[in-house]
């Protein structure tokens, strides 16, 4: 049979060590990531020993700000598992969100799995998954990792997705000044690169991020090439180019939160 690697990634406090636990009985290798101290831990599935989870470690985005956060870009986006389980916690979803974003450009195929959802009832919302698998264009599957609930459905999910390959398709999440930004840098960065990749490196080029873009091994002149493209949408914005991603992603989640989560009836709380 097949192998599939399925790597874990979500937010602190999202559930991952106790999905991770629950579907593999933990009794896998722990170890640290190459070079740094963050815990590395993988076991396979205890229904399928072809399938192993790849935990990596909590992190709010893949932004390399932190060893955990290197970690998690440089496995999903060089070492290239055959899916990525996005697991967010639903109580907290708009700030999950942020990370999946991300996730979704990283060329790999995506399982979005909703954790804690024996919470949402008392939480006072309800979740539209078909509008939120719409938006996202992924699988969205509701889980509890704690209450063991529909964890097998998640894993058939990556598996499929796994086995068919097709890596997610990035939102179209950013205003239309840094869409046309980035297709100049994606036209110039093309051939560089993995064609799944493009929108990834055009975004990272677009941020300045000069680790990040190593890998299209532009020369400084290259890269230097494209600072009239950023600078002229930073004018425009009177604003930094990392900070107009950053909040473009999250004009893209409030029209999620918008329009696949809903307060429901009774909540105790009344604002919005
Ligand atoms: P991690 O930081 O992502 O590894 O999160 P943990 O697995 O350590 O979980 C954080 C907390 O959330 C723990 O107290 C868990 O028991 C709890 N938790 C995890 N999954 C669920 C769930 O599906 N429902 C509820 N109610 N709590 C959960
Ligand atoms: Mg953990
Ligand atoms: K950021």
């Amino acid at each position: 049979a097949e192998k599939y690697n399925i790597a874990l990634a979500g937010n602190p406090n999202c559930g991952k060590t106790t999905l991770f636990n629950e579907l593999t009985g933990s009794n896998g290798y722990v170890g640290n990531w190459p070079g740094v101290t963050v815990e590395k831990k993988m076991a396979t599935w205890k229904k399928d020993h072809d399938v192993t989870f790849v935990d990596l470690p909590g992190i709010y985005s893949l932004s390399p700000y932190s060893p955990e956060e290197v970690v998690s870009r440089d496995y999903v986006v060089n070492e290239r598992p055959d899916a990525v389980i996005d697991l967010l916690d639903v109580t907290n979803i708009e700030r999950n969100l942020y990370l999946t974003t991300q996730l979704l450009e990283a060329g790999r195929p995506v399982v979005v799995g909703l954790n804690m959802c024996d919470l949402l009832k008392q939480h006072g919302e309800t979740i539209d998954v078909k509008e939120l698998s719409h938006m996202l264009g992924v699988p969205v599957v509701e889980v509890s990792a704690l209450r063991n609930h529909n964890l097998d459905k998640l894993v058939r999910e990556a598996e499929r997705a796994a086995k068919e390959g097709t890596p997610a398709k990035p939102l179209e999440c950013f205003s239309p000044e840094v869409e046309e930004a980035l297709a100049k840098i994606a036209k110039g960065i093309e051939g560089q690169c993995k064609p799944e990749l493009v929108r990834w490196y055009a975004v990272k080029v677009f941020e300045r991020d000069v680790d990040a873009i190593k890998p299209l091994g532009l020369t400084a002149e290259e890269v230097k090439a494209f600072e009239p493209t950023i600078e002229a949408v930073e004018r425009d914005r009177d604003d930094d180019a990392e900070s107009i991603i950053t909040g473009d992603r999250y004009d893209f989640i409030a029209k999620v939160m918008d329009r696949a989560v809903k307060k429901s009836v009774g909540a105790l709380s009344t604002s919005e």
